[in-house]
């Protein structure tokens, strides 16, 4: 493989791109007419414009996209996440036009990408699962019967849906009616598929991914897991591995489940799979993710592999160069994800120009991005500016070494999502590792955030006080942060 065009844009993009030089593999950039300027399209060797700004026009444009490639020569294509990464039909194409794909077959994309033929795929090797129906439900009369034997609370999710997407939470028996139409018609209109299946709600569960890696030999490893508990609204702001939770029998219970998930799809190339995970720490399967996922650095971090290079490898057909055994946990990893939004204000998308850009660096600090100062964040895309990562010797010292690193990112001209991560981070719930995903709608609410909070002296101050107080305290973060402010001025003065 000597030259690869990487279908995203952004810090994916470069990163993916980074890889392959290390790799001595050529890369080809393809953009919108928006990231004409970005750092991802100066960072390729080649890099051509593929349309105007909006996704459908630009990056999902697979026969265009293909098209580039037959007339550069490239061999590879990396999907990156989001965008065609999970797009089958596009898999199909880009092998029919005698280009790799780098990532797993159309055929395992196809049966992880739909809810009911993952699980069906699963049960057979075992895999716990949440009790629920076994498969489509289409009828009321059916959905209220299932409904009864598996009790209430309960879900109805969307087949072709996922992360999320098409679930609907049903309390009573006289709701089951009303909220299996509401769901099915939403799954027609945003995935051109009704079916939806019915699952007993887990309340206040843990959601804990294992990162796996599988070649084309019938060779698969576990790269651990990953913490991703701390969510709002099905999107993920920080992510941490290991878990907390996990003992050394129940991460390996986990990792053979999910080596097991990949063998009966035949996967290969770098993929996840998801658990939810109760308070009595059993688990049970969700979804697998056929890409490479957003968080994947803090499990690069932990293991020292590098992701994308082994995603390469495994392209090009070669066994993997790992076994179990060799895998072992180094420190801790954290990532957080920051965003141009307003955590003030909804998390509404606080697009604009970034006036001061300055990313914070030191040991053990990473940052993947693909901005510089004084660029503009478009609107088409995801918010998404930048994911710091820290990898540190064990939990306590990776959240300092992330407050540290917070505390030197310097972010003017769009609010970030940067103060929302420190008041998690100072969260005695978050410190103590006893958090679900309930986290973000049970503890925060706008005001814990006041004005002065987001100004540096006092991400600083809470910093101070955090460090200060070793880890123990119990106290809100407004009393961290009157205690902390005169910590803090006392170290400057
Ligand atoms: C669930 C659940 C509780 N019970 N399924 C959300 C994302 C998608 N992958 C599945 N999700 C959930 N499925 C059952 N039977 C709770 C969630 C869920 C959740 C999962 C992981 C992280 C955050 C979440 C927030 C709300 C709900």
């Amino acid at each position: 493989m000597k030259k690869i065009l990487v279908a995203n844009r952004g810090e994916i993009a470069l990163r993916v791109m980074r890889s392959a030089k290390e790799m001595g593999i050529k890369t080809v950039a393809i953009y919108s007419e928006a990231d004409r300027n970005a750092p991802f399209v100066q960072y390729a060797d080649e890099a051509v414009c593929v349309g105007p700004p909006p996704s459908a026009q630009s990056y999902l444009q697979g026969d265009k996209i293909i098209e580039i490639c037959k007339s550069l020569q490239v061999d590879g294509i990396h999907p990156g996440y989001g965008f065609l990464s999970e797009n089958a039909d596009f898999v199909r194409k880009v092998q029919k036009a005698g280009i790799t794909f780098i990532g797993p077959s159309a055929e395992a994309m196809d049966m992880m990408g739909d809810k009911l033929s993952a699980k069906a795929t699963a049960k057979k090797y075992n895999v716990p699962m949440i009790p629920g129906s076994d498969g489509a439900i289409s009828d009321i009369e059916e959905a209220i019967k299932v409904a009864k034997q598996v009790g209430f609370p309960l879900l109805i999710k969307a087949s072709a849906g996922g992360g999320g997407k098409g679930m609907r939470l049903v309390e009573k028996e006289s709701e089951v009616e009303e909220q299996m139409k509401l769901a099915v018609s939403e799954a027609i209109s945003a995935f051109g598929n009704g079916a939806v299946f019915i699952e007993k709600y887990a309340s206040g569960p843990r959601h804990i991914e294992i990162q796996l890696l599988a070649d084309n030999h019938g060779n698969c490893v576990y790269l651990f897991e990953r913490e991703c508990s701390i969510q709002r609204r099905h999107q993920k702001v920080i992510e941490e591995a290991p878990s907390s939770v996990l003992t050394p029998e129940l991460r390996k219970a986990m990792g053979e489940c999910a080596v097991n998930v990949a063998k009966a799809c035949k996967y290969s190339g770098a993929g996840t799979v998801e658990f939810l995970v109760d308070d009595q720490l059993n688990f049970y399967f969700l979804e697998m993710n056929t890409r490479l996922q957003v968080e994947h650095p803090v499990s690069e971090m932990i293991t020292g592999l590098d992701l994308v290079k082994e995603q390469i490898k495994v392209a090009r057909g070669e066994k993997l160069s790992i076994t179990q055994n060799d895998l072992k946990i180094n420190g801790h990893s954290i990532e957080v994800r920051v965003c141009a939004e307003d955590p003030k204000n909804n998390f509404l998308p606080d697009i604009g120009t970034l006036k001061t850009y300055r990313i914070p660096s030191g040991p053990g600090v990473r940052v993947d991005d693909s901005f510089t100062e004084g660029m503009d964040i478009p609107i088409y895309y995801d918010p998404m500016i930048a994911k710091l990562i820290v990898h540190g010797k064990d939990r306590t010292d990776a959240i300092n070494k992330m407050l540290r690193a917070i505390q030197d990112y310097q972010i003017t001209g769009v609010e970030t999502t940067l103060p929302f991560c420190t008041f998690v981070l100072t969260h005695e719930a978050f410190v103590s590792g006893k958090f679900d995903t309930g986290f973000i709608p049970k503890y925060f609410k706008p005001e814990v955030l006041n004005k002065s909070n987001s100004n540096e002296e006092e991400v600083a101050a809470i910093f101070g006080a955090f460090v200060a107080s070793n880890l123990t305290t119990t106290s809100t973060t407004q009393e961290v942060q009157t205690k902390g402010k005169s910590k803090w001025r006392l170290n400057r003065a």
